[in-house]
């Protein structure tokens, strides 16, 4: 065992992965050979206790930590939290489902260390990487898409951005940091659009392995996260990521809003009580979409989900009153009408969104 500081911190976000960190602990063992190395665990409070796991490794071996994090879920903010906790020269970042091949770490950090380049990808997708097993065909699709969107916004061609295996300098990723979204899930993209062109990527090709233990995590919020992530970096920044969701969940509300109106007075409700019950619907819609989306990574539940839901309708209620109040003086003051109708939707909407963050969902907005 190296008493010497580590060389190498590998960052590894875990969830539910107790079964598979002895076993990853072991492979490094066995893989780092000279290079002196530090394994991260971050964990998001597993209720499987890998934390508790990764502790009691921690316990019989020093190059093991862990940083059980609580309240919060999120990849891009764990490997964020986990990478600025070492004091390593180099990073790495890799899942702990054993997907990723540790046998190209030291190829990887060779790269590094001879100045070859700054960021090292692990890739499915270049030589003769590949990832046929345990990717799905139209996961396969998805992810070839998304790597075309994706050079736009990295200002390069990169074969698989999407990775979430990948070697970094320390003082790179210190320099980006900041301006990294822990919301995302492609930390990589963040970190290369963040760098764009600034810094020299280099590519080794491994390949996927299938999942043995526990489950996969990417679901259709994965995506999401994607598109907001090109979104906000396309517009420098402008719009954020939750932002952008909150909006096209209010636009779906909308439309709810006036679907329902239009059955209720076929139904033969009178237009107020019609246009009553469909605010009520939208809005009550609008509020559990934007907690399982917009703010999935601090969703209520239970009680605290109906107080939730009661401030959203005290906050949209205040929204709708600054939206009349804006559209009805741009109106007064001689605006065409779709001009005033417009400014009263983003006002009222850009305060639903402000005073939401503040007082239903409370925590730092991104
Ligand atoms: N800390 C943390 N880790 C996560 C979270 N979601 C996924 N992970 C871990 O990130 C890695 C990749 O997730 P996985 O579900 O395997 O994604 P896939 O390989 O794209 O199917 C695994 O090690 C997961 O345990 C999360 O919300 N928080
Ligand atoms: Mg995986």
């Amino acid at each position: 065992m190296q008493s010497i500081s580590p060389t190498v911190t590998v960052v590894a976000p875990t969830f539910n992965e107790s079964q598979n960190l002895p076993r990853l602990v072991a492979l490094l063992d066995k893989t780092m050979g000279d290079i002196a190395w530090e394994i991260v665990f971050v964990d998001d409070d597993s209720p499987d206790g890998t934390w508790k796991v990764a502790k009691q490794l921690s316990q019989d071996d020093p190059r093991v930590r862990c940083l059980r994090r609580v309240g919060r879920r999120g990849l891009a903010g764990a490997c964020i939290e986990g990478a600025l906790s070492s004091a390593a020269p180099y990073v790495a970042v890799m899942d702990a489902d054993l997907q990723h091949d540790e046998t190209i770490l030291p190829a990887m950090i060779a790269k590094l260390q001879n100045d070859e380049a700054d960021i090292v990808i692990g890739s499915r997708f270049v030589g003769d990487g590949s990832a046929e097993e345990g990717f799905s065909a139209r996961r396969a699709f998805a992810s070839k898409v998304a790597t075309h969107l994706s050079s736009i916004v990295i200002g390069r061609q990169v074969s698989d951005p999407m990775s979430g295996f990948f070697a970094l300098k320390r003082e790179v990723f210190e320099t980006v940091a900041p301006s990294l979204i822990s919301s995302g899930f492609k930390i990589l993209l963040d970190i290369l659009a963040s760098t764009r062109g600034q810094v020299r990527v280099a590519e080794v090709p491994y390949h996927f392995r299938s999942r043995q233990e526990g489950l996969s995590k990417f679901d259709s919020r994965a995506m999401m996260d994607f598109l907001g992530l090109l979104v906000h970096r396309l517009t420098g920044g402008a719009i954020s990521v939750r932002f952008l969701f909150f909006m096209i969940v209010g636009a779906i509300g909308l439309a709810l809003h006036l679907v329902v109106l239009r059955i209720g007075m076929l139904a033969g409700l009178g237009f107020e009580v019609a246009q009553s019950l469909a605010t009520v619907i939208a809005m009550t819609s609008n509020f559990l979409i934007n907690n399982l989306l917009t703010y999935s990574d601090m969703k209520l539940r239970g009680l605290s989900a109906l107080g939730g839901l009661l401030k959203f309708y005290v906050v949209c209620g205040v929204g709708a009153l600054a939206n009349i109040g804006v559209a009805s003086w741009l109106f007064v003051s001689n605006e065409s009408w779709w001009i005033a109708g417009i400014a009263g939707v983003i006002v009222g909407a850009t305060f639903n969104y402000t005073m939401s963050s503040i007082f239903v969902w409370r925590q730092q907005q991104n």
